[in-house]
């Protein structure tokens, strides 16, 4: 081990090290706040203004982050937050912490990440350990975060300078796996990068899963949420073959969990919403067609859940047609519920918002409720949330269920509606007018 390692070394182990987190956002506040805890100075980096002032004045705008603990932790000088990406200079550790969307063309969007990388290189020095959390395809840290750090120095992965790639596994709203307990994949670019980087992330947090390589990393990350859109695409599939049966497949995937070994249960619904499960496996798939190879599986997926907004209007005109003799086209009909998954606020690919966008294409007259999501925007319709659900629910000729919040009263929608399209099966176990009520 050479004297550089020696030192940054020292430094982690006894918390004389200073972090910084780029971005900080649902990921980089909570992490930021995890390595203040273990007794780190951090310094929060940020180009969003709101951002810092708000951490600033010692408030949080996170809620799996309270504002005591931020003002707790500012009031120790344990936490700091700046959107002065100099203060990089000052210190030892970097974790980035930044968004990896799909561009329009369905291609990923590394932008944040190169854009970080360049802010990281003009403040980088011999003896820093930079952790990438961002979920990318594999390869990203080698070929772009190494090439581009030591291009044009004399710096050298393992011996001056340590990379690693940790996947953020951060679940928003979810109590029992924090930030602090979640088993952390970390792997380096070297041998020497990935030990001083898990004995950096081990002072922190409880349980660092320090695995070979950057890239082993980067995949189980993509594994995993892999594995939940598959696994949706092929429930939402059922759901058709089902339908096509005559076979209720709810009853059937709830017959099927009684397995007690070999089976998880998933469940049909709308569509793939969320900045995680529909965008991760397509860094993948576009990694790999890169290599020639296709990716079926996760395209096969992509497209039935892609193509669950359609059905669930389809199945909608049909349910008016055949029930109450309506044509879809100037048929009421309120979309109920648009965040991507139940009692959260957030909004992102939801399913609701093509769905909607396909009822308003059909002519439908559309409106929509949900009491975390008081206004949309979204491709040039804008909408605000009814404000009497109850009266919307009695007027309007279909109700589509959506997103099924817990804080509806489904037995009064149920006792109103006129008829009801059902996603989420969230009046399928009540007792119900199988005249009034279609579910997917
Ligand atoms: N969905 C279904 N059927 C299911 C499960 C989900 O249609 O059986 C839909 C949801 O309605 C939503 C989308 O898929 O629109 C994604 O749902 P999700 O439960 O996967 O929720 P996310 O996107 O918040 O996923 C996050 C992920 N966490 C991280 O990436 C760190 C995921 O790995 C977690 O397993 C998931 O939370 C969780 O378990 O809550």
């Amino acid at each position: 081990m050479n004297i550089v390692e020696k030192e940054l070394q020292q430094k982690f182990e006894d918390r004389s090290a200073k972090i910084a987190v780029l971005g900080m956002g649902y990921v980089g506040l909570p992490l930021a706040v995890v390595f203040a805890e273990a007794g780190f100075e951090v310094i929060g980096i940020d180009p969003d203004e709101r951002k810092i002032k708000s951490l600033n004045a010692k408030k949080s705008y996170i809620g799996d982050v309270s504002t005591e603990t931020v003002e707790r932790l500012v009031d120790a000088g344990k936490l700091k937050a700046t959107t002065d990406f100099a203060a990089i200079a000052e210190a030892d550790g970097v974790s980035i912490c930044v968004p990896t969307p799909l561009r329009k063309t369905g291609d990923p969007d590394l932008s944040f990440i190169l854009n970080a990388t360049a802010d990281i290189k003009k403040y980088l020095h011999p003896g820093m350990a930079i952790v990438l959390e961002s979920t990318t395809y594999p390869g990203t840290t080698r070929e772009l975060l190494l090439e581009e750090l030591t291009d044009g120095t004399d710096l050298e992965a393992g011996k001056n300078l340590f990379l690693a790639f940790s996947p953020e596994r951060v679940d928003p709203g979810r109590e029992d796996w924090t930030t602090a307990n979640m088993p952390k994949v970390l792997g380096g670019v070297t041998k020497a990068c990935g030990d001083i980087c898990a004995l950096w992330y081990g002072q922190a947090l409880t349980n660092v899963v320090h695995v070979s390589s950057a890239e082993v990393a980067e995949m189980a990350k993509l594994l995993e949420n892999t594995f939940r859109m598959v696994n949706i695409g092929l429930v939402n599939e059922m759901a058709i073959m089902c339908e096509r049966l005559g076979v209720d497949v709810w009853e059937v995937i709830d017959a099927a969990a009684t397995k007690p070994f070999g089976f998880m249960k998933f469940t049909p619904g709308p569509g793939l919403g969320g900045h995680c499960i529909p965008i991760d496996p397509l860094y993948l798939s576009w990694k790999l067609k890169a290599l020639n190879y296709t990716a079926r599986f996760i395209e096969l997926a992509s497209e039935i859940n892609t193509n669950m907004p359609r059905y669930v209007v389809s199945r909608t005109q049909d349910a008016l047609n055949d029930r109450l003799g309506k044509p879809l086209n100037g048929a009421k009909v309120l979309v109920l519920g648009a965040a991507y998954k139940p009692d959260i606020d957030d909004l992102r690919e939801s399913p609701a918002l093509d769905v909607i966008g396909l009822l308003r294409e059909k002519k439908a007259v559309v409106s929509y409720h949900d009491p975390y999501i008081p206004h949309i925007a979204h491709e040039g319709w804008a909408m605000d949330s009814v404000d009497d659900l109850m009266a919307t629910v009695a007027d309007v000729d279909c109700v589509v269920i959506v997103t099924n919040h817990s804080s509806y009263d489904y037995s009064a929608i149920l006792e109103q509606a006129n008829l009801i399209m059902d996603t989420r099966n969230a009046v399928g176990k009540m007792d119900y007018d199988p005249e009034r009520v279609e579910i997917l």
